[in-house]
């Protein structure tokens, strides 16, 4: 029997999840009852600081959300993969090439795994990269400044799920397809997906010292669906490790066809091997379209640059690289623990925890003790290579996270609970309902050899009645446990923006100092900067004006246009003259199809306007600067296509 009771708390349409309660401890509570002095755990007193960063991922706002631990306190919204009107982002001309794909444009994604850059297995605070689900990106943050820097888009790829989980010296940023699909993409039946279908693992260098991304190798894997994927760490270092749910290659109704299989696979791949095999001139590079857009602090723009081949790698070519771990019931997490002996799937239609030993592993290679094989890669014997289960008690388990005190600590969607088990003995230490339904865990640190096993946040992926109600749309819940002692402590709720899937957290003492205050004006190399204020003009090229201004307290520079016709195209390139922390100003010009700007201390930004009326058309800055920002204006007069009125501009006349 199983040790949980199991009461039906709510029906959802035809769906029906179910909630553990948490009777363990003889108590049983709907509201995860408090203990009074919990209220001083995430107390920050104003003027007081976090502990911790953490980076969420914004789900299907495609942006990256940045909170405080233990507060739950919002600090800015990163936007990635998004347009974004609150800055710009997206609609200025500086950002536009961000969103460029061999698509096309694209204003919007579906944002996961954040993870941070390592060195040595411990994080580093240098980037920060997410994938974007939908149309196959990764992206690199720059935790400086806390902007996106570069998005590299991923071919041969569809639902970048198992992404973006980065190796311990940040070698690689790995992105996994979660659907096969035809490579390369072509016109034939879906039914003939079997066999024909097949999967992409892609493989992206980190430039050590800047950053860069580069698609190094791409394996071109069967046709099974990649869940999630972790580095090895510590001894596993130089391994990767996937799952795969649909090994049944079913294309249709997989909610029935993909679960026939008693087990799937994890692929353990050894990145070391395929990098040694293509650095001695292995794989085929192939005709692919994929962007690369980078943006610079120098020139405060981005720039798009389509990419025209791709390096792929048959994995049959490269024997000892690639090997399959069946796995039961349809994993969906696959993680490692910070020593990087075990390797943990979590079978999502299972109650217990597979566990798999590093050295077994290695051992059952060595021995060529295989269990067959799937197109041409083999396949260990489960037995050889376990460690050990988990009886979790639970149901649904989907991902695991480390305290790096010897403790795991899993979340089970279906009985809606964090579970506390001990690494090698396999034994449950302690179990908390979530409210409701958890997703992922995070622990800071997590994702290395150095967790900092202070706290741990469930991301829940219903709210119900956690909050006040706001209609049918309610934000997502996330949980705050203290896991500082034996037993893990709800100690907080709040809500979190988007759908926050996974998320990455950092000591402050890390980032913190390093954060970049202002961009200084003297190194700004963008081509229509204005850095004196008697370079501020207005320059008409056929129907293009562009308009060189500059903005400090509490003025533009011009502030008066005339001479601009119906039918212009206006670029206003504007240059944020101040030199102090946080004194953004931002512009909008009154009917104007576009975002406004929010223009940092030294940097350049522009906006496109194209007046469609005569008229006398006021503009202004749109954040509340100083005590004369409402003084903080000015007014384009736009005359008939056919007038002759000369281009003139003024500041004070
Ligand atoms: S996963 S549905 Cu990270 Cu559990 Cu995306
Ligand atoms: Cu500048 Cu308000």
């Amino acid at each position: 029997m199983k040790k949980y009771s199991l009461h039906l708390a709510a029906i959802l349409g035809s769906v029906l999840f179910l909630s553990g309660c948490g009777d363990q401890n003889g108590k049983e509570s709907s509201n995860g009852a408090l203990a009074s002095n919990n209220a001083e755990k995430v107390y920050v007193a104003p003027g007081e600081h976090d502990e911790f960063y953490a980076f969420m991922s914004g789900g299907y706002s495609g942006n990256v959300a940045v909170y405080g631990l233990p507060s739950g306190r919002m600090f800015k919204e990163i936007p990635v993969f998004s347009q974004f009107p609150t800055n710009g982002y997206g609609y200025s001309e500086e950002t536009k090439p961000m969103l460029e794909t061999s698509f096309g444009f694209i204003p919007a994604d579906d944002s996961h795994h954040p993870d941070i850059s390592q060195t040595n297995g411990e994080l580093d605070g240098r980037w920060l990269f997410i994938n974007g689900n939908n149309t196959p990106r990764i992206a690199r943050i720059d935790l400086k400044t806390f902007e996106t820097a570069e998005i590299i888009e991923v071919p041969n790829s569809a639902g970048n799920h198992s992404s973006s989980y980065i190796t311990e010296n940040s070698e690689y940023v790995v992105a996994g397809t979660r659907f096969s699909v035809p490579i390369p993409q072509r016109d034939m039946p879906i039914k003939d997906y079997k066999g024909n279908f097949k999967g992409a693992l892609s493989f992206i260098s980190v430039e050590p010292e800047t950053g860069n991304m580069d698609i190094k190798f791409q394996l071109i894997m069967p046709g099974f669906n990649y869940d999630l994927s972790h580095p090895g760490r510590g001894k596993s270092h130089g391994w990767f490790f996937f799952t795969t749910y649909n090994t049944e290659e079913a294309n249709s109704l997989l909610e029935v066809n993909a679960s026939q299989n008693d087990k799937d696979f994890i692929a353990a791949v050894n990145w070391k091997k395929i990098e040694e095999y293509v650095e001695n001139g292995g794989g085929t590079m192939v005709p692919a379209n994929y962007t690369h857009n980078v943006y610079s602090d120098e020139t405060h723009s981005a720039t798009s640059t389509m990419k025209k081949e791709v390096l792929t790698v048959d994995p049959t070519k490269v024997p000892g690289a690639i090997f399959f771990m069946p796995t039961p019931k349809s994993p969906h997490g696959v993680d490692v623990n910070p020593t990087g002996d075990y390797i943990i799937g979590n079978g999502k239609l299972s109650a217990d925890l597979t566990v798999f030993s590093f050295d077994k592993m290695i051992a059952a290679i060595d021995g060529k003790k295989y269990d067959g094989e799937a197109y041409g890669l083999p396949i260990l014997k489960f037995e050889d290579v376990l460690a050990g289960q988990v009886k979790s008690g639970g149901l649904g388990p989907l991902h695991t996270e480390f305290d790096g005190k010897g403790n795991a600590y899993t979340t089970f969607f279906i009985s809606s609970e964090v579970v506390k088990w001990k690494v090698g003995t396999w034994e449950v230490i302690d179990r908390k309902p979530t409210y409701y339904s958890v997703g992922h865990c995070m622990i800071p640190g997590g994702n290395s050899r150095k967790p900092f096993g202070k706290y741990l946040v469930s991301m829940n992926k219903i709210t119900k009645d956690r909050y006040l109600p706001t209609g049918p749309e309610l934000e997502h819940s996330a949980q705050l446990y203290d896991i500082s002692g034996d037993k893990m402590e709800l100690i907080y709720d709040f809500p979190t923006h988007g759908e926050p899937h996974y998320a990455a957290a950092i000591p402050a003492s890390i980032l913190a100092p390093k954060s970049q205050k202002i961009y200084k004006l003297a190194e700004n190399e963008h081509p229509f900067a204005t850095k004196n204020v008697s370079d501020a003009r207005v320059v008409r090229d056929g129907n293009v004006v562009h308009v060189y201004m500059a903005m400090i307290r509490s003025h533009f520079t011009p502030d008066n246009i005339e001479g601009i016709k119906v039918g212009d195209k206006v670029y206003f390139h504007i240059t944020n003259h101040e030199q102090d922390f946080d004194v953004p100003h931002g512009f909008m010009m009154i009917g104007q199809k576009n975002s406004g700007l929010l223009i940092m201390p030294g940097q350049t930004k522009t906006s496109v306007w194209e007046p469609k009326q005569e008229g006398v058309w006021p503009f202004y800055c749109t954040d509340f600067c100083s005590a004369l920002h409402q003084e903080m204006q000015g007014y384009v007069r736009v005359s008939p296509a056919k007038s002759n009125i000369d281009l003139s501009w003024s500041l004070g006349e």
